[in-house]
């Protein structure tokens, strides 16, 4: 089994923060620099066509190309601590909690760096080797949302200790990975949103936080 990773890169940090909750050991890994164009390098384009990380390639030859279907797969094999329920009413929870983390926080943080970043400059959208230019208003519009975001998360966590219920989940690595990536856009949880700063800090307080 074969990990292909970037440890400056949200995504397969979902990963890596999954293993370690569950501490299960990383498996062998390759770093593929997505600052330096490597996801578009012939020899990983044999091994993800979409060009990006993560990439779990399993002994058969299998290759899982989506963060949370690695996630699913070693919730499979490990299915304790269990991090996406254990009943049908926990799992609808967690992937219910989980989607609005990705959609709503990821995708408006992903929009927000992504069409702003000069790091980012003609590559507004992952995986597109030909270049994909950015689109300001689209920067605009990701900040908007996610701030929105936050205000309706506090709400949540208000009145719920993790994001999906009474215990850690998925949702809850999806969501601080968003919150991290939001800050390289200077985006960050404002003071009056006591419920979710709290949250941060708990979160920050696990060591699979690290990963
Ligand atoms: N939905 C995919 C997204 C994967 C993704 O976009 N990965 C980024 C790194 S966080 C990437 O590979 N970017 C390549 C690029 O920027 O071209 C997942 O969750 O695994």
């Amino acid at each position: 089994m074969k990990l292909y990773d970037f440890t400056l890169a949200p995504n397969p940090r979902r990963v890596r923060m999954f293993l370690a909750e569950k501490g299960i050991p990383l498996p062998e890994t390759v770093q593929v620099n997505t600052r330096e164009k490597e996801q578009f390098a012939d020899w990983f384009l044999a091994i993800n066509p979409r060009g990006t990380v993560p990439v779990l390639e399993l002994d058969d030859g299998t290759r899982l190309t989506e963060s949370i279907a690695i996630c699913r797969y070693f919730e499979e094999l490990h299915p304790e601590p269990s991090l996406m329920g254990r009943t049908p009413r926990e799992k609808a929870v967690i992937e219910q909690w989980s989607r609005r983390m990705e959609i709503e926080g990821m995708g408006p943080v992903g929009d927000a760096l992504r069409n702003a970043a000069p790091l980012f400059d003609d590559r507004a959208i992952a995986g597109y080797a030909s270049g994909m230019p950015q689109i300001p208003a689209l920067a605009e519009r990701g900040r908007r949302c996610f701030d929105d975001l936050l205000v309706k998360l506090d709400a949540r966590l208000a009145e719920s200790r993790f994001i999906a219920g009474d215990d850690f989940s998925l949702a809850d690595i999806v969501a601080l990975i968003a919150i991290d990536t939001a800050k390289r856009v200077d985006l960050v949880v404002p003071e009056a949103l006591v419920h979710v700063r709290r949250w941060v800090d708990e979160m920050n307080a696990r060591p699979s936080a690290r990963a």
